[in-house]
């Protein structure tokens, strides 16, 4: 029989949100998204009749966390009905031994948890399920070392038809990792340990960046929230499937409520503001942006920019805008306007505009502006 497994990681429950001057709703809705999702999340994994929901690290931000938050997750996490919910302990949630929160979420959590908080062998069995998991699970915030050497000194592995590997940790040229301080691992090492799968965490983009994939060693499930600007993607998860002859294929899902996008956009005329404005209004509230606007406009719909910034604002979730480099667009009558008749710039400006060099014109009224201040 094959084997249907939901992975995902890198939830960050618990993720504040303070490190960027978001309004305080703004703030909320992100905070409160996280949560949201792994909802969604469990739902996704019973529609596609998943026998375990496996967290590959990360489900917490941080390695303490209030007890009523433990009791909010547990309660999620029960209405998942497959047979095993496998949970390992990332960097931002590592198990030393010391702190309750593992503790607290066994105390609170369905029958159906399994926490992998050891370096050992947890075979399946008791689950129904005939496959053994060897987890890499995180000690601490950073180690230049990774936590798969107890799996190579094994005399023998447990009899399973499913060897599976959980690490949270970078994997050497795919994740960044510059300081090497985040559990590093290589691609080789991986190999050689012969499981049938590694279900890794920690990278927040998923790997490979692939919709369906066959026969892949190890996934990145990447982060299924998106969870600032440097995020690309709309969040995605896992539904990795054995199959009966040894084969193994994941299916990426997607699972994002919000979107970051950074727009860098060059106007030319009003039209190009019109289709900008479409464009974000189809985002909509489930969307922050940064947004950069260079070129020129029109006088009327230059002096209109700030309007059209407002209502976008209030079409979006939140929006970051920069418009310094935009300028009015420089017509014969705001020239004659702006520079007394026969002075230098009127001179050169109107020249500039007869030779129909928009660029130049813009850019020697840029200058002469600059002088003037
Ligand atoms: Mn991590």
């Amino acid at each position: 029989m094959s084997l249907k497994i939901f992975h995902t990681a890198d939830l960050h429950l618990g993720m504040t949100f303070g490190n960027r001057s978001y309004p305080e709703e703004v703030r909320r809705q992100l905070v409160e998204a996280r949560y949201e999702t792994l909802e969604r999340l469990v739902e996704l994994a019973n529609e596609a009749q998943c026998r375990i929901f496996l967290i590959a690290g990360d489900l917490f931000h941080r390695a303490q966390m209030p007890r009523e938050i433990i009791a909010r997750v547990a309660r999620t996490l029960s209405r998942f009905q497959g047979d095993c919910i496998a949970v390992l302990p990332g960097n931002h949630d590592y198990c030393d031994g010391y702190g309750s929160l593992w503790n607290e979420m066994r105390e609170l959590a369905p029958d159906a948890l399994l926490l992998l908080t050891d370096t050992v062998p947890y075979p399946l069995h008791d689950y129904g399920i005939d496959a053994v998991i060897y987890p890499a699970p995180c000690h601490r915030k950073h180690s230049r070392e990774n936590r798969l050497g107890w799996i190579g000194e094994l005399a023998e592995k447990p009899a399973a038809g499913w060897q599976l590997g959980v690490a949270h940790g970078t994997v050497r040229g795919i994740s960044p990792d510059l300081e090497g301080e985040y559990f590093p691992m290589d691609e080789n090492e991986l190999a050689g340990l012969r499981l049938h799968h590694w279900f890794l965490g920690h990278t927040h983009v998923r790997y490979p960046d692939l919709e369906q994939v066959q026969g892949a060693p190890f996934c990145f499930s990447g982060t299924p929230e998106p969870d600032g600007f440097d995020c690309r993607h709309g969040g995605s998860a896992w539904i990795t499937t054995l199959e009966e002859g040894g084969g193994v294929h994941c299916r990426a899902i997607s699972t994002g409520k919000f979107r970051f996008m950074e727009i860098a956009r060059e106007l030319r005329d009003a039209a190009g503001l019109d289709e900008l404005q479409e464009e974000l209004r189809q985002a909509g509230k489930q969307a922050l942006v940064k947004l950069r606007l260079s070129g020129f406009l029109p006088e009327k719909a230059y002096n209109s920019r700030r309007r059209r910034l407002d209502e976008l604002r209030s079409s979006l979730l939140y929006l970051e805008d920069d418009d310094s480099a935009l300028a009015v667009e420089l017509s014969a009558e705001l020239i004659e306007d702006r520079f007394p008749s026969g002075s230098f710039p009127q001179r050169l400006l109107s020249r500039l505009a007869q030779k129909n060099d928009p660029a130049a014109l813009q850019l020697a009224y840029r200058l002469i502006d600059e002088v003037k201040r």
